[in-house]
């Protein structure tokens, strides 16, 4: 492979923990944000631009191996922000790409593009029982993102793998992540794997560690090279201590976006 991998949002928390893992797995990064890196790593290149700015996108792609997008806003906002940002904004990413003849995008989708589906019954959630049922503007932010991606990769051939990442946080902090938490090395492992498998064509995979009391199907994810090495069960004792058992007939635990399905996450337009 050659060329560096385009990391947008490389300042944010994902973007920060891939700068620290992804060089160690022989990937050169050039990072990209709308604020500079301020601590720059030996051979890093570094990009200040917003992800919706097409001819900055442009000379950003070009002559990247991959790009790895995720930059835009990462929870709840007005309508305006959600859609410039991360709809525009991955739509603009893609097209750069395409033009710039980069073969594969990586695209942080979320759990919140199928927040209101619930735990089933039985067995673990599949990818394809979690279609399109959003939790919030920014749940339709990334079923428009995993639209795109699908887009782009049928009609112009790229390889788009979308990563619906769960809670990606250095550690679990409340009952849900037992479930959902994504850790710093396996977000690491994660990404790897999407930017190494052999053609994987359109994939979106759930993106969490291998908890215990994890309720996403990682099949998908583990069938391009993931292997998680991390169980938020490790949290659970302190988190059950602090804050009681979780009730799975809770929303909060029932759904796949947890506390975004609650009607105080209604958004201000
Ligand atoms: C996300 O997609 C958000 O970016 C993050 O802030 C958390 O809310 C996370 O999902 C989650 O579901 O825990």
């Amino acid at each position: 492979m050659s060329g560096p991998v385009l990391l947008t949002g490389a300042a944010g928390r994902i973007g920060t923990v891939l700068r620290g893992g992804l060089p160690e797995r022989g990937w050169a990064l050039r990072s990209l944000d709308v604020v500079p890196i301020v601590d720059a790593r030996p051979g890093e290149e570094h990009v200040v631009a917003d992800v919706t700015d097409r001819a900055a996108m442009a000379e950003a792609a070009s002559g990247a191996a991959a790009v790895v997008h995720l930059g835009g806003v990462s929870g709840e906002s007005t309508w305006a922000a959600v859609s410039h940002a991360n709809i525009d904004g991955t739509q603009c990413v893609l097209e750069a790409a395409r033009r710039a003849g980069v073969p594969r995008v990586v695209l942080a989708s979320s759990n919140h593009a199928t927040g209101f589906t619930p735990r089933p019954a039985s067995g673990p959630l599949r990818e394809e029982d979690g279609l399109a049922r959003p939790d919030t503007f920014y749940g339709v932010s990334k079923v428009a993102m995993e639209a795109l991606g699908s887009l782009y990769a049928d009609r112009y051939g790229l390889d788009v793998v979308c990563l619906r990442i769960g809670t990606a946080a250095a550690e679990p902090t409340a009952t849900r992540h037992l479930a959902t938490w994504l850790s710093p090395r396996d977000q690491v492992s994660l990404v790897d794997a999407a930017l190494r498998a052999p053609s994987p064509g359109f994939a979106v995979v759930w993106g969490v560690s291998a908890n215990t009391r994890g309720w996403w199907d990682l099949s998908a994810a583990r069938a391009l090279g993931y292997e998680p090495a991390d169980d938020a069960e490790e949290y659970a004792a302190a988190l059950v201590a602090a804050h009681g058992e979780p009730d799975l007939a809770d929303p909060v635990h029932a759904r796949v976006g947890g506390e975004f399905t609650l009607p105080e996450y209604d958004a201000e337009v």
